[in-house]
């Protein structure tokens, strides 16, 4: 359910309310191969563009930028409560005991005292030093209820808002739903009209959860280019708007929030301006058919070890719900 707020520029900003009570704005800035580009891109949205959600994580190398970006919008008069900051919990950190440590380094790259959500980035453990793609014993045991725990704890003490997961599957989720205290208030997952990812959708909504669709315009170098796709292309045309903003739209019409990421001042502005219109129904559902569907970030690079495992093949990552 959308919420309507007004952020700079008089552009009408919606956002979602979490289980927390928190609100997610309905878009973000994305800045995964940010680098030093990072700071200029936060400004931009913050200060220019009326962004109020930041997306970041610590295996991206750029939350000191990101911090930079953020304080600078701050002394150009953004309060920290208006401000919705999210990182990620790295694979090399996940267990009980290295949760803490590892937001508190976050906290101090990003200059906060606190972040607005906390995710678990991926569901597998690496080993700290770990190759790409992993050598055996790279991969190691997860301990979910644990690092769950710990999580909780974050929050309990206030140094997160709220706590979440990425990556998960169906089983993941309905495993870590067993045992929570703390219900994760945001599922971010993989999604745009090439890979719609519907069952995962449909899990959060059933729980209350909500979504946040990753790589909506189909990621960056080696992604798949939605931008240039037939259909998006028509609607964009019929619509007057840019493929970037209708796909942006989708997502939003979707129920979920959307974090586009670019480094581009125009188009960090274009992928916001998606609040006072709406993808007509037949063009909505013709965005719902498009065939292909397939995942861009299917983890293969970074978890699979065809011959050692424990991961195998995309789909052993994916517990063969694809
Ligand atoms: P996106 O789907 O956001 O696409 C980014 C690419 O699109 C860039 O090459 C960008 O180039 C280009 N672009 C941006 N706006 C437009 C536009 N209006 N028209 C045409 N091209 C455009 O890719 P990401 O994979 O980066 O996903 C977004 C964010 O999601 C990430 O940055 C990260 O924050 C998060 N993420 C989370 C993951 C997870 O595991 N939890 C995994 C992957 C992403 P340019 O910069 O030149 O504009
Ligand atoms: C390996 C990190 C992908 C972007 O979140």
């Amino acid at each position: 359910m959308a919420h309507a707020t007004f952020t700079a520029e008089g552009q009408t900003m919606e956002s979602f309310r979490l289980l927390s009570g928190h609100k997610i704005p309905a878009v973000g800035l994305g800045t995964w191969r940010s680098g030093s580009q990072a700071t200029h891109a936060v400004v931009t949205a913050l200060v220019e563009g009326g962004y109020r959600h930041i997306d970041t994580a610590w295996e991206y190398g750029d939350q000191e930028e990101v911090g930079q970006g953020i304080k600078r919008a701050m002394h150009a008069g953004l309060e920290r409560r208006d401000l919705f900051v999210t990182s990620k919990l790295w694979c090399t950190e996940l267990s009980p005991e290295r949760v803490r440590p590892a937001l508190q380094n976050t906290l101090k790259e990003l200059q906060l005292e606190y972040l607005d959500l906390y995710l678990i980035h991926w569901p597998f453990r690496l080993r700290e030093g770990a190759s790409k793609p992993p050598k055996a014993g790279d991969v190691l045991d997860f301990d979910m209820q644990g690092v769950w725990r710990e999580m909780e704890n974050l929050a309990k003490d206030d140094l997160v808002r709220n706590i979440g997961v990425c990556n998960f599957t169906v089983t993941k989720l309905n495993k870590l739903l067993g045992f929570a205290e703390l219900i994760p208030s945001v599922c971010q997952m993989e999604m745009h009209p090439g890979w719609r990812n519907d069952t995962m959708l449909e899990l959060c909504r059933k729980n209350n959860i909500h979504v946040t669709a990753y790589s909506p315009l189909g990621s960056q170098e080696g992604g798949r280019d939605l931008i240039h796709d037939q259909t998006v292309d028509r609607i964009a045309k019929k619509l007057n708007k840019t493929p970037g903003q209708v796909l942006v739209k989708w997502g939003i019409q979707r129920g979920t929030s959307v974090i586009p990421k670019s480094l581009n001042p125009d188009r960090i502005k274009e992928n916001i301006k998606v609040f006072d219109w709406v993808i007509p129904e037949q063009d909505f559902q013709a965005l719902n058919s498009i065939t292909d569907q397939k995942r861009v970030m299917d983890g293969e690079d970074i978890f699979v070890n065809k011959t050692e495992g424990p991961y195998r093949s995309v789909a052993d990552l994916w517990d063969h719900e694809d």
